[in-house]
């Protein structure tokens, strides 16, 4: 494969943009080399700079769920755009996607839409602050939540990959009301209410975790988490920006039976289009302006080309229950695949599963945690992706990410791919 243009477009790139890409992740730093650059997508593959092919298993970090430039959501946004493309006032698109995301999704009575998950997540825990009148959070070890300040303690994903624990610019008053507990322990939150008792306003946790690699959620450890929090006055707040519309329609809360709090949304919700969301049952979601005192804004929010094209999104989630069913078969023979080519070259691997989130960690102890997590073979990772890529499969750039399937994956694509792992794992050993 030649990377050549990539690597003089990346070149350009860096003089004008820090480290030349404009989110960290995408610069290759958890696995050495240059990023590549994509000319155009379609389905399931990539179009790069160099005309190289590529089998695409990040799909935009998860919007993609039915493949690049997806028909429905082009159409959407074309037409849209011809009648302008933002207006700073309400529209019927927006409650009209509003009104879907509700019926597809259990427990909420209203949705607030903004442009990321972070935006999302960040709205969310100031919103739960004011409803419950307390400071303290509680996050997870290895969870990301977005860049904002609160969560950038221990955060996962791209924070997890530069190795940055607490980033630079985060002050100590801000950082102190972020506590932090351990995945699927139980103990370490309850630790966390007594030694603060009535001060945490909200646990915010990813429901399956997709940010230290996937990391499912033991038996009974959400129920846990939510028995904990009603017991202390604080709200459940479900980051579904991975896990919304990708588990089921209804995302976790509808796959494990359980409703949080607040929930908050991105990456599928938009369609590939810069949409984020939070939702809640009324009490709480009117205790936001200008109904109620908490303030958030945007003027971007809920803009008629993101809300067209997350729209289209939807309505085909929500017209095609067999979508679900698909990428739970496609993800599962892609799993038994890689588990028999990687016992047959005797490499030491871990795969963690839940519907169309899977990755790979190279230790053979489960992980299940983000300690657990970190123990993976980061230099047999590196040659793992770039050995991928050479077969012209794209997956994270970092250890600890997971895999988006994509329903436009033939089990074509998925053989070539599992016969690639089989030939890159064999040059691991
Ligand atoms: P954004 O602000 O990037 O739209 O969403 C932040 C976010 C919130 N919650 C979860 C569970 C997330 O996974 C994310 C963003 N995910 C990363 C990938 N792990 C986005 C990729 C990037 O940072 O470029």
């Amino acid at each position: 494969m030649n990377y050549q243009r990539s690597s003089q477009l990346f070149a350009e790139a860096e003089k004008v943009i820090p480290g030349g890409v404009n989110s960290p992740v995408r610069a290759f730093k958890g696995v050495g080399g240059t990023p590549i650059f994509v000319k155009k997508a379609k389905g399931a593959y990539l179009y790069d700079e160099d005309d190289n092919r590529l089998i695409d298993y990040i799909n935009s970090w998860g919007p993609m769920i039915l493949g690049h430039a997806y028909e429905p959501v082009i159409t959407a946004i074309t037409e849209r755009a011809k009648l302008g493309t933002s207006f700073g006032m309400p529209t019927e698109l927006e409650t009209k996607i509003a009104e879907l995301a509700i019926s597809m999704v259990p427990g909420i009575d209203k949705i607030r839409f903004v442009n990321s998950g972070t935006e999302a997540c960040m709205s969310a825990i100031r919103l739960a602050r004011g409803f419950t009148k307390k400071d303290k959070i509680i996050k997870f070890a290895g969870c990301y939540h977005g860049h904002s300040d609160s969560f950038l303690i221990q955060a996962g994903s791209g924070a997890s990959t530069f190795g940055i624990p607490n980033s630079p610019g985060v002050t100590q008053g801000t950082a102190k009301d972020t506590l932090l507990a351990t995945y699927n322990d139980l103990e370490s939150v309850k630790n966390l209410f007594s030694n603060n008792s009535n001060e945490i306003a909200a646990v915010i946790i990813e429901p399956v975790a997709g940010n230290m690699g996937c990391v499912p959620p033991k038996e009974g450890f959400l129920e846990g988490l939510k028995k904990l929090c009603s017991q202390n006055n604080a709200l459940l707040i479900f980051d579904e920006v991975m896990t919304g519309f990708r588990l089921a329609k209804g995302g976790a809360q509808e796959l494990y039976s359980i409703h949080a709090d607040i929930v908050c949304f991105g990456k599928v919700i938009g369609g590939g289009l810069p949409v984020g969301a939070f939702a809640a049952r009324n009490e709480i979601m009117n205790y936001l302006a200008p109904l109620g005192p908490v303030y958030q804004a945007g003027t971007l929010s809920g803009n008629p080309l993101a809300m067209a094209a997350g729209l289209a999104m939807l309505t085909s989630l929500n017209q095609d229950a067999s979508i679900f069913k698909r990428l739970e078969e496609k993800t599962a023979y892609l799993e038994k695949g890689m588990r028999e080519v990687l016992t047959k070259n005797n490499i030491d691997f871990t795969i963690n599963r839940i519907g169309s989130m899977i990755s790979v960690h190279f230790d053979a102890a489960p992980v299940i945690d983000f300690e657990s997590a970190k123990k993976g073979d980061n230099q047999l990772f590196k040659t793992f992706f770039h050995g991928l890529l050479k077969e012209g499969i794209y997956i994270a750039p970092s250890a600890y990410e997971t895999w988006f399937i994509t329903d436009a994956l033939t089990y074509e694509d998925l053989d070539f791919t599992i016969q690639a792992i089989n030939k890159v794992s064999l040059e691991m050993k």
